[in-house]
């Protein structure tokens, strides 16, 4: 990566969703990638948000986490205006609970698309970015690796912890 300008940008679609967006910024941290975070709404700035994915390659910009809930166009509109990869994080909000949100994102049509991460899936939305982004950054690479090493240690350790305990009420 040369000097620190940003690989990822991740947008969402209203300030509200960043209390789940945050965690995509913590992995992309974690991880040693740069990025830039931007609040641009599909429905209420459509153009300022087209102007943003039109001109994110030539700002260096690699690849787009859009996060967005209810009708959800944010990815989709993003993806319509770039061909950097685009991965959409489906917010929980409003009386469909995300639901709304995840088939907006995830039904893109065929030439537009979006790869869609769970519900409220800010982590893995960033963890994919960091797999795409690994591709071309090696240091990337051995980040991800090492925190799936660190991963497995965690979980075998704790696996091992409940082999102790043959009575399953003494589990709970
Ligand atoms: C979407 O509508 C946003 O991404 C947000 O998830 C949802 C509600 O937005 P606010 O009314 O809270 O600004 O566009």
């Amino acid at each position: 990566m040369k000097d620190n300008a940003p690989l990822a940008a991740v947008v969402m679609g209203s300030e509200s969703d960043l209390p789940i967006m945050r965690k995509t910024a913590e992995v992309l941290k974690e991880m040693g990638v740069s990025y830039e975070i931007k609040i641009s709404s599909a429905h209420r700035t459509p153009d300022e948000t087209a102007l943003y994915a039109k001109s994110a390659r030539d700002r260096g910009i690699e690849v787009i986490i859009a996060g967005a809930g209810m009708a959800a166009h944010l990815a989709g509109a993003i993806a319509a205006n770039t061909t950097l990869p685009v991965i959409g994080v489906p917010i929980k909000s409003g009386e469909l609970n995300g639901v709304d949100a995840l088939y907006s994102t995830v039904q893109m049509p065929s030439g537009i698309p979006v790869a869609t991460v769970a519900i409220n899936g800010a982590a893995n939305a960033a963890y994919l970015a960091c797999s795409i982004l690994s591709i071309k950054y090696p240091e990337i690479r051995a980040a991800l690796d090492a925190k799936r090493a660190k991963t497995r240690e965690i979980l075998l350790e704790k696996s091992e912890a409940d082999a102790r305990w043959t009575d399953p009420e003494e589990r709970a």
